[in-house]
């Protein structure tokens, strides 16, 4: 295993509008936290972190901590607030906010849709609706005519088999739909967007690096020796997982979206790919559970978990690391990280995870860069602000930002490029 990352390596935090901006009034999401019980606690977005107005100090802050990179994502409905209209002040915003990154010596990597939509075409059926495709694509065209000669790395679409299951199989986030057909057509017009902002962005910048955030999950059965639980587990690798990335790399859809009729769109159509790992998950076979596709999730006894629920398990990102070294494309670690109040998981979260990552480039892994989730406490989607996912808190009350140990820690590895010894006796 490598001693060290090498010199280059991008090192940075990830955020989404939505979840640091405040005041987004203009989107879905605003619209479901009005909704009694749709967010844990009652919650709302709006401070958030208030980062619209502050996000100048905040630059400082991570530059201050050694970072070189920074992931964010553009608010779809500030920038368009009705179908076709432009807000030019908007624009201008994200300008700043890239000029700002850019003059700390921040490479921006800009997020053009991280789950929210603007109000107007959640109205006309969101991602359900067809037109949606073309609209993005709309938009897509715009913010790359704006703001294209300052960004040199893009990322179409974050998660989008988050998406499907949290929204249209789970219900549990805008528009709380629960129907399995519905989510493939979801799915499948999040796909076609892809390929026309892969072609949109490339027309105007050939040389651009365009890319997509996965969210890839280990799914491993909970009785390795059980048939149905190895089926279970393979179904969900297969849907989760391989549908997306297969689908991208043959420039068709795969099933189950191929039975939605054909679609096909550029090969390539990444650059690199956007690797959001968090955990695995143990499946296992339950009759019952006709709508979790027969999977019941369990956790080992005993396992680390988050304040989530979730297991850590570090080795999952090695493993994923080593399996998409078939892509034959550099790999941005665009997401990790952990839910943990106290700061007692993430520092050894972090380095386990770093460990994982250098592993897997000694073992031709070309990962190119790591950007943990994230900098801020923040507004986490139907949790509210109850999971706690900073290197430095955040309380939305007063606003005031404090770096836990983890993210000095981290500052230190930007810094250096080296991963401290493991404490004596553990880690
Ligand atoms: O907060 C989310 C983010 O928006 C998408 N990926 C997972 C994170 C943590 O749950």
């Amino acid at each position: 295993m490598p001693d060290r990352f090498p010199h280059g390596f991008s090192w940075g935090t990830a955020t989404a509008a939505h979840q640091v901006e405040g005041n987004n009034h203009g989107n879905d999401w605003w619209d479901w936290e009005q909704h009694p019980g749709a967010i844990r606690s009652g919650e709302r977005s709006d401070p958030a972190c208030d980062h619209f107005q502050r996000f100048q100090e905040d630059f400082d802050l991570l530059r201050s901590l050694h970072q070189n990179a920074h992931r964010f994502s553009l608010e779809w409905s500030r920038i368009e607030p009705q179908d076709g209209v432009v807000d030019r002040a908007a624009i201008e915003h994200y300008r700043q906010v890239i000029l700002a990154l850019r003059e700390r010596g921040l490479e921006p990597f800009v997020t053009i849709h991280h789950f929210t939509i603007p109000r107007w075409l959640a109205g006309m059926g969101g991602w359900a609706d067809p037109t949606s495709v073309e609209r993005f694509a709309r938009f897509v065209e715009l913010v790359v005519a704006e703001l294209g000669e300052l960004v040199s790395y893009w990322i179409t679409i974050n998660e989008p088999t988050a998406l499907v299951y949290q929204s249209y199989l789970a219900g549990e986030w805008p528009p709380g739909v629960r129907d399995f057909d519905a989510g493939a057509r979801v799915l499948s017009h999040l796909l076609k967007a892809h390929w026309q902002a892969y072609e949109r962005i490339k027309e105007r910048h050939p040389r651009a690096q365009v890319g997509l955030a996965h969210h890839l999950r280990n799914f491993d059965p909970f009785r390795a020796w059980h048939p149905l639980d190895r089926l279970v587990a393979l179904l969900y690798h297969r849907i989760f997982n391989e549908t997306l990335l297969s689908s991208l790399r043959r420039g068709s859809a795969v099933y189950p979206l191929s039975r939605l009729g054909q679609a096909s769109g550029p090969a390539p159509s990444q650059d690199f790919i956007g690797l959001n790992y968090y955990t695995r998950n143990l499946l296992r076979f339950e009759r019952r559970a006709r709508a979790e596709l027969f999977g019941q999730r369990v956790n080992r006894a005993r396992a680390p978990v988050s304040d989530q629920g979730l297991e850590i398990y570090p080795h999952g990102l090695y493993r994923w690391l080593l399996a998409l070294r078939r892509e034959r494309l550099p790999v941005y670690i665009t997401e990790n990280g952990v839910a943990d109040a106290t700061d007692t998981l993430r520092p050894v979260f972090l380095l386990d995870h770093l460990r994982a990552t250098l592993r897997a480039m000694g073992r031709g892994s070309p990962v190119r860069g790591y950007f943990h989730w994230t900098c801020f406490d923040n507004f986490e989607w139907a949790e509210g602000y109850g999971l706690k996912f900073g290197l430095a808190s955040c309380d939305p009350s007063t606003q005031a930002r404090r770096l836990r140990s983890s993210g000095r820690l981290y500052a230190e590895i930007c810094r250096t490029g080296v991963l401290p010894d493991p404490p004596a006796g553990g880690g």
